[in-house]
Formats: C-alpha cells, structure tokens, sequence
C-alpha cells in the first residue's frame, strides 16, 4: 500500500512517519486515513501547520515497553512483553484499553492509541488517548495462568498509571476476570482502592451497563444512520462478526430494536443461523464456557457453521457490523456485501475495514460508520465508571444507559454535522476525524509546547 497524500506538506509528514516508525504497518494505515481527512481543513486552520499540531500529535508521549514473567501451571517460566503506549493528554488522563493476543507488537498498538485519542475527544468527556496490551494469548491457559501473568504485567505497569493519569480498561483478550486481577495487583501494590482501571465487576467498583456499552452504542449510533436515511433496525437482516464482547452484546442490541442477526464468527469460523442467533447459546459457548463458536450448531442443528472467517462476509444482509478485529473486510469481501445489497456498515471493533474496503463502500451507495465514532460507546462508558468512582456511587443501568445513549447520538450528530460543513456529507470518517481532532488541537496550542 502507498500512503501518499496530495497536499505536499501532509505527504511529507507521513514519510517522516513512515521512516521514524519502522514495520508499523497498521499505525501508516491509520495516520494516513487520519491526514486524508484532514487533508480537507488545513487551509481553514493554519494553525495545525504553524503550531505543528500534526507532527506532535502522530507522536505519543510516552511509550513503555516491559518484560513480563510468569510461571505457568508445569512450573514453567514464560516471558513475553508488555507495552503502554500513552498517546495524548491534552484533554484529560490517557484512557484505553490493554489488548491481550498474540499478535500483539508495537505498531498495532501504535494505531489502537492513535485513533483513542480521536475517539475520546469525539465522546465529549475528560479523557486522552492510550492503549496497552501484551502478546500473552488468555486462550487455552488455565484460570492460575491468567492470573499469574495479570499480577506480572501490573507489577511494573502500576508505576505508569493512576486514577487521575492513565485509566487502562478491556479490549480483545481482556475482559472482566483479567481487569479484577490487574486491579487486585494494582491495589496490593499501592494500598489505595481507587478506579485506576474499568470494566471492573460490579462488587468493587463497576458500572452496570458498561459490559454491554460498546456493542449496544454501536446499535444507538448505527440506529441515527438508519433514522437518516428514514429507516430502522426493524425488519432489517445484519451479518456481525466476532463472537466477544462487543458482537454479543450488538447482537443483543439490534435483536431488541427487530432486527434479525443471522451470523456471528471467531476467529476459526462463522456460524449462519437463517432463522435468527439465539444469544443465550452464544454467551453460554463464549461468556460461560470460553468454548468455540461451532459448539453452536450442536445446540441449534437447524444452523450451519463453516471454517474461516471471511466467509462470514458472502452472507446477505442490510446491515454489517464487523465486530472482531483489524482488517478483517478487505475489498473484496467488501465488493461481495454490496453485490448482496448491503446498505449500512458500522465498525464495533477498531479498523476493521481495510482502506479499499472503506473507499468501495462509500463509492456505492453504502453509509459507512468508522469504529473511532460508533464504538466510542465502551471508553465513553468507562468515562461514566470513573465519574461514579470519583463520587463513589452507583448508578442506574437505565441511567447509564441513557446517558450512553445520549453520548452515541453526540457523536453521531457532531460527525455527520462536520462531514456536511466541508462538503462531504455522509462522509463520517472526515467528519469523526475532523471533529475529534479539534478539540485536542485547541486543548494542544492553549497549554503551549509540551
Ligand atoms: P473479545 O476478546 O471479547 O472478542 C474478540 C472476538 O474477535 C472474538 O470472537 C475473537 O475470536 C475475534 N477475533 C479476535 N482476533 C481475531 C483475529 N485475528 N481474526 C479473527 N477473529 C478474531 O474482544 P472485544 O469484543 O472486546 O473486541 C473486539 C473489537 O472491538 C476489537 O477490535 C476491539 O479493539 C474493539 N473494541 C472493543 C471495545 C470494548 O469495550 N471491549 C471498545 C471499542 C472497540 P477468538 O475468540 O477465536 O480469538
Ligand atoms: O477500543 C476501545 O475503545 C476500548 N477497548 C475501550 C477502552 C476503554 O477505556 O474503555
């Protein structure tokens, strides 16, 4: 790919990135993306060249890098590497999730803290941009594994954060079990019970609503595109793949508002049940039981479940929410959904959608949602889970979610309102990256060069 751009100043920015930032693949493709975007407004604001705004911002403040050693259940050493990466401050404590999977390095972490400080800018609320994560892989490892390797990773990450300074949380491989053992360290540590992380369990400080946020925001954002075109979930088919938090709990969200869900995928395979997910046996399989999603034709015969992921693309719908992970919809996967009359895609998980894929969607006809604004649902709930922290008090499930939903439509407004000022309406991606940037760019130049 040629990460090239018109403007001569921006093209040669993101060489100099691309020559600072050796075999960082993901974090090129989504600075790029960002630099097109802003490509569009930096005649109107100088002052994104003359403050060079744009070469602090590609720049992340601090980066920690650490080993993390574990016993494993044979007594066995194991060593992988941890990694913080705090992106940018100038709006409030670096917040994101910690990533826990294999193919974990430095530039897919790189690219997740980027586009974290535009997501959180777009959410309205106190929050900079950050992201961490390790290459340990949680599947297969036994409870006292999972543990062993959270209590070492916090063991150094504890210096690098705090309640008012980084506020790690949840991502692929990290849910409720890894943030209570990370808390528990954290706590032992520096005998202060604060809300340093979120996606806590509900006993010790969590929020309700905030397991199901990210997926139900992105059915709150997604239900603004459809209301745009004068349409609803109702009635409508949707594809959603992944089978973790944030495609269970879409599900669940767009079942709700009448649609119906006919596939969901991991990352062995898809399962396509024509008569609609019934979703109690998927959280048994996946919350329960961490089991495969081909587990599932065992309960429902009537469905069927194939290797390999992509596939899960060729399914008919109205209606795509890629859930799982980055580039996971290429071109043409992407050229298949529109052959089949897809009409609106919103990405839950984090890039989903390659940039060819993005390109061929709004070249026909498709309203395309990038995941910096409609998965903004889970960090913005994380921002309501520090704010009741602070209080210490609790909030209502209806509450939350009323407030989550009020945030989504924020979001949904402010992106598409942006997108039509600059003459590209129904453009989101401009709009979610114009939007999120100008307000850390006005927070940047009033706090002077730092
Ligand atoms: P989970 O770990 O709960 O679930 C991830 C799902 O995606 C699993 O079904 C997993 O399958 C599948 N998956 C992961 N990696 C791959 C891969 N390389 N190829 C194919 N499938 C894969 O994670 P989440 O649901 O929390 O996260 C999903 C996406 O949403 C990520 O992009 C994340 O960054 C993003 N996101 C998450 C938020 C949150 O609050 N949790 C907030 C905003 C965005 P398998 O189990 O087989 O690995
Ligand atoms: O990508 C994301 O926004 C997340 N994984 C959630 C981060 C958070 O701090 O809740």
């Amino acid at each position: 790919m040629e990460y090239t751009l018109k403007n001569e100043y921006l093209n040669g920015l993101m060489q100099k990135v691309i020559e600072k930032n050796p075999s960082e693949p993901e974090f090129y493709q989504a600075v790029h993306e960002f630099l097109t975007s802003v490509e569009q407004i930096v005649d109107i604001h100088p002052e994104l060249i003359d403050k060079k705004v744009l070469e602090r911002i590609v720049e992340p403040e601090r980066t920690v890098m650490f080993r993390v050693a574990w016993v494993d259940d044979k007594g066995e050493i194991q060593v992988n590497r941890g990694y913080r990466i705090q992106f940018n401050s100038a709006i409030g404590p670096y917040k994101g999730g910690i990533r826990l999977h294999p193919s974990v390095n430095l530039g897919i972490l790189k690219f997740l803290g980027f586009e974290q400080i535009f997501k959180n800018s777009l959410t309205g609320l106190a929050m900079g941009g950050a992201k961490g994560g390790s290459d340990f892989d949680p599947k297969g490892k036994s409870d006292n594994e999972v543990m062993s390797f959270c209590q070492s990773f916090m063991r150094e990450l504890y210096r690098h954060i705090g309640p008012d300074c980084d506020v790690p949380a949840g991502d692929i491989g990290t849910g409720a079990r890894e943030i209570g053992y990370m808390f528990g360290q954290y706590k032992k540590i520096t005998n202060e019970f604060t809300g340093v992380l979120t996606g806590k369990k509900l006993s010790f400080g969590g929020s309700l609503a905030r397991t199901e946020a990210t997926g139900y925001g992105l059915c709150y954002f997604t239900n603004c595109m459809l209301k745009k075109k004068g349409t609803s979930f109702e009635g409508k088919t949707v594809v959603i793949s992944g089978a973790g938090n944030v495609a269970i709990y879409a599900c669940e969200k767009a079942q709700q508002l009448g649609a119906k869900v006919v596939a969901l995928c991991d990352s062995t395979g898809y399962i396509h049940d024509p008569d609609g997910i019934k979703l109690d046996v998927v959280k048994d399989i996946k919350e329960v039981r961490r089991a495969r999603i081909s587990e599932y034709v065992k309960a429902v015969p009537s469905a069927t479940y194939k290797d390999g992921c992509s596939g899960i693309w060729t399914i008919p719908c109205d209606i795509a929410l890629p859930c799982a992970t980055q580039n996971e919809l290429n071109l043409e996967s992407a050229k298949t959904l529109v052959a089949n009359g897809v009409k609106f895609v919103a990405e839950g998980a984090n890039m989903p959608s390659t940039p060819d894929a993005i390109a061929y969607f709004q070249e026909n006809g498709v309203f395309f949602a990038p995941g910096k604004a409609s998965n903004a649902g889970g960090v913005a709930t994380s921002g309501l889970e520090m704010a009741q922290n602070s209080q210490r008090l609790s909030w209502t499930f209806e509450e939350v979610d009323a407030k989550l939903k009020g945030i989504m439509e924020n979001i949904f407004k402010n992106a598409d309102e942006t997108a039509t000022a600059i003459g590209h309406e129904d453009n989101l991606v401009m709009g979610a990256n114009i939007a999120g940037l100008l307000r850390v760019s006005d927070a940047m130049i009033a706090q002077g060069v730092i």
